[in-house]
């Protein structure tokens, strides 16, 4: 290394972390003619204190901000980062530090945030969800089967009215939230309150009908000052919950309407777009996992984990790790997984979504268990008799997962299942 260069001053395997540090585990894939050390020292310098040379105004007390890389194990390294390095409460300030330059370095080919730990002493700062699984099952009035989910198909093209229909079939079928999608907010054909007032009206009806609790995922998604301005009709006309694409609208706004919500009683859904322009590469870029750690923290309710039986890719492995990740009280630490206890933070609904059909679901129960929410959108909207057949079908697909009743034997009487069946059977779209 040249003389000027001070990055191994960033590693030391003999360091034993406290519980006061962050802990980030990345996977560091070194530039060619790049040891190992050195580029995990490049990491722990740029991600802390350092730069690419030595420095004249670098006075001794300042070395106690220096983060370290202490632990390696083939390509993983965990780095160690003082408190002092971070803002209280700013989740923005987090990622600028941990996640920042440190993607971009010409020393490592390919550099991965695969998790994060926070201690006590970070966590404090964040609200966390203001519901949590319990709140919202509350609030619906659901206990033990998953929660239901949809979200009228095609995705943008209904007007107002048009929507509100749809939305009022899938009540009136069983569904217990419709869903905007990611990216129907506030467009020419389907303006934000006038979808608000038609789809309100709707609720109370197939509420009254069904006698059965319903919400409307809202996407308030947007610039901030307009999201705060579309959270307070949300509340006003009594609905519970507000939808937000957290990755496309941004962590400093997310904390802002964290702050909002909590001032209306609103639930946050968390819609992860955009995730998989990150999240995806196995060696770079930042986890899935981190994403839903940061999420809770910040304080949504639910969020879109992936499911292995959907038409988005996701492992089962890392569906069933970011799962625990976000409903456990702690995380046990293991090889490649730090450990964590989120102490007063409270667990995230897990949104299984994408490609899902009635066909799907006693599989995908079995796999995620029953305290998920499942969300549906063609595997409803798709349906040949309507949106409320396919509504019917899936609480039907539920009913007999519930019971252990295979799909075919309690489809012979419930014909709204059978068709499903009959138009999709067990098929895994993609
Ligand atoms: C699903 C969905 C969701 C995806 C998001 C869509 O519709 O509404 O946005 O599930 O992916 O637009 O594709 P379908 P993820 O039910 O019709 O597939 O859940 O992995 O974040
Ligand atoms: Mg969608």
């Amino acid at each position: 290394m040249p003389g000027f260069e001070w990055y191994l001053d960033f590693v030391d395997k003999e360091f034993e972390p406290t519980e006061n540090h962050i802990i980030a585990l990345f996977r560091i894939t070194p530039a060619p003619g790049i040891s190992l050390e050195e580029a995990a020292g490049r990491v722990a310098s740029e991600s802390s204190i350092g730069t690419w040379t030595t420095l004249t105004t670098l006075t001794p007390d300042m070395r106690s901000l220096m983060a370290k890389a202490y632990w390696f194990n083939g390509p993983y390294v965990k780095i160690a980062y003082p408190l002092g390095l971070f803002e209280e409460g700013s989740l923005p300030q987090l990622l600028s530090s941990v996640a920042g330059n440190v993607f971009g370095m010409r020393a490592l080919r390919a550099l991965r945030l695969v998790d994060i730990r926070f201690p006590a002493k970070y966590i404090e700062y964040f609200k966390g969800p203001q519901h949590g699984v319990e709140g919202v099952r509350r609030i619906l009035g659901v206990k033990d089967r998953p929660i239901t989910a949809s979200v009228p198909k095609p995705k943008v093209g209904m007007d107002p009215q048009q929507y509100a229909e749809a939305a009022y079939q899938a009540w009136s079928g069983g569904i217990d939230l419709v869903k905007d999608d990611e990216n129907l907010t506030s467009i020419s054909i389907n303006r934000f309150e006038d979808r608000l007032k038609a789809v309100m009206r709707m609720r109370d009806k197939a509420e009254a009908e069904t006698g059965e609790r319903k919400g409307w995922l809202a996407n308030i998604t947007g610039e901030t000052s307009e999201m705060i301005r579309r959270a307070k009709l949300v509340a006003d006309y009594g609905n519970h919950f507000i939808m937000i694409d957290i990755l496309t609208a941004g962590w400093a706004a997310l904390q802002t309407l964290r702050d909002v919500a909590e001032e209306y009683g609103l639930a946050i859904h968390a819609h992860r777009a955009f995730h998989a322009a990150f999240t995806r590469s196995k060696r770079h870029g930042v986890s899935m996992l981190v994403v839903a750690k940061l999420a809770r923290l910040v304080g949504v309710d639910h969020i879109h984990v992936g499911t292995p039986l959907g038409k988005m890719a996701a492992t089962r492995r890392e569906v069933l790790r970011i799962k625990n990740a976000i409903t456990a009280g702690r995380i046990r630490g293991g090889k490649l997984i730090l450990g964590q206890d989120w102490r007063y933070i409270k667990p995230v609904v897990p949104v299984a979504s994408g490609g899902l059909h009635p066909g799907l679901i006693p599989r995908l129960i079995e796999v995620m268990g029953r305290n998920i929410m499942i969300q549906v959108g063609g595997g409803v909207w798709g349906h040949p008799r309507g949106g409320r057949a396919g509504a019917i079908a899936v609480r039907q697909a539920i009913d007999a997962a519930m019971n252990n009743v295979p799909l075919e034997e309690y489809a012979e009487t419930h014909v709204e299942l059978r068709e499903a069946l009959e138009k999709w059977g067990y098929v895994r779209p993609k």
